[in-house]
This record gives structure tokens, sequence and C-alpha cells, in this order.
């Protein structure tokens, strides 16, 4: 697998515009873009810091997988995203690798990356996002 940086940290937070505060009054980060992602029932809001973002996540839904986690984890460092080349090839390499994938196949996300997560129980506790700018 070829993984180029730390594309962005997944936040999970109770709070968008409360957290957004923090982040902009304290860290002095510019939230760039706050978007929905439907299916994922999370709204996000992104800041940029050099080539790596910070993904705050807000359940829009009390059954989605960031209520759920907030619910038995709290607030806090909710996954890790890698930019890699090529996500197809990465992911097979994965699997065939017997790294359980949450997502058999890539899919669209925010900011309209190609994603794939990796489930956090083969990933040595961290949930894993691949993830590919093929607009790039
Ligand atoms: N990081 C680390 N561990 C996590 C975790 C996370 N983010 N989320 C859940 N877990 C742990 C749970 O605590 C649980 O551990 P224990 O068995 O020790 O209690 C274990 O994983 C399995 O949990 P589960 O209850 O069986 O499964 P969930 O229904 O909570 O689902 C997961 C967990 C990771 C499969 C699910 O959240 C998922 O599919 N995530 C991928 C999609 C996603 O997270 N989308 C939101 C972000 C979208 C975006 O960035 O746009």
């Amino acid at each position: 697998m070829q993984t180029t940086h730390i594309e962005h940290i997944g936040i999970a937070v109770k709070n968008l515009d409360e957290s957004i505060r923090f982040y902009e009054d304290i860290l002095g980060l510019k939230c760039y873009n706050i978007e929905e992602v439907a299916d994922q029932k999370v709204k996000t809001a992104f800041f940029m810091v050099g080539q790596t973002k910070i993904e705050l996540l807000e359940s829009t839904a009390e059954d989605g997988p960031v209520a759920k986690f907030i619910e038995k984890r709290g607030e806090g460092i909710h996954h890790i995203a890698f930019a890699v080349a090529d996500i197809e090839k990465s992911l097979e390499h994965a699997v065939d690798k017997g790294i359980q994938a949450i997502d058999q196949k890539p899919r669209k996300g925010a900011e309209g990356l190609d994603i794939a997560f990796l489930h956090p129980k083969s990933t040595f506790g961290v949930l894993t996002e691949l993830c590919e700018d093929k607009n790039k």
C-alpha cells in the first residue's frame, strides 16, 4: 500500500457549533466547510492544519455510528484517515492480509473523497479510514 499522509483526523463531538468555536477562537484555525453526510448520519466541519484536516463529527441521528460512539466512549478521537494511492488496490491488499473491512468496496465520503473503513477490532483499536482524492 502506498500511504502518503494523514488526510484527516475525525473527532466525535456532541455539538458542532460549540466545538467549532474552540478550534477557531482558541487554536486560531478556520472552519472552511460544513457538510452533512446523510448516509453516515453526520454533520461535519473541516479545518486545515498543514496538509492534514481536522474533521469534527456531530451525529444527526440517535442510531448513527457517531452517536453510538459517544454513548459508549464519550467525545474524542473517532478515526484516523490515511491518504492512499489507488484505494481499490489498497483495500484489497488489507483484506488479503486478513484485515476486516467495514466497506467491501470504496464509497463516496465527505468532500467527494473515495473512502473505505477498516474495523477497529483488526487495526489495534483505531477505526482506520483509507481515502483517495480522485479529483486531484
Ligand atoms: N474507534 C475505536 N473503537 C470503536 C469505534 C471507534 N470509532 N467505534 C466502535 N468501536 C468499538 C466499540 O467500542 C466496540 O468495542 P468493545 O467490543 O470492546 O465494546 C467495538 O468497536 C465494536 O463495536 P460494536 O458495538 O459492535 O459496533 P458498532 O455498532 O459500534 O460499530 C463500527 C462500530 C466501527 C463498525 C461502526 O461505527 C462503523 O461502521 N464505522 C464506520 C463508519 C463511520 O464511522 N461513519 C462516521 C464517520 C463518517 C465520516 O467521516 O464521514
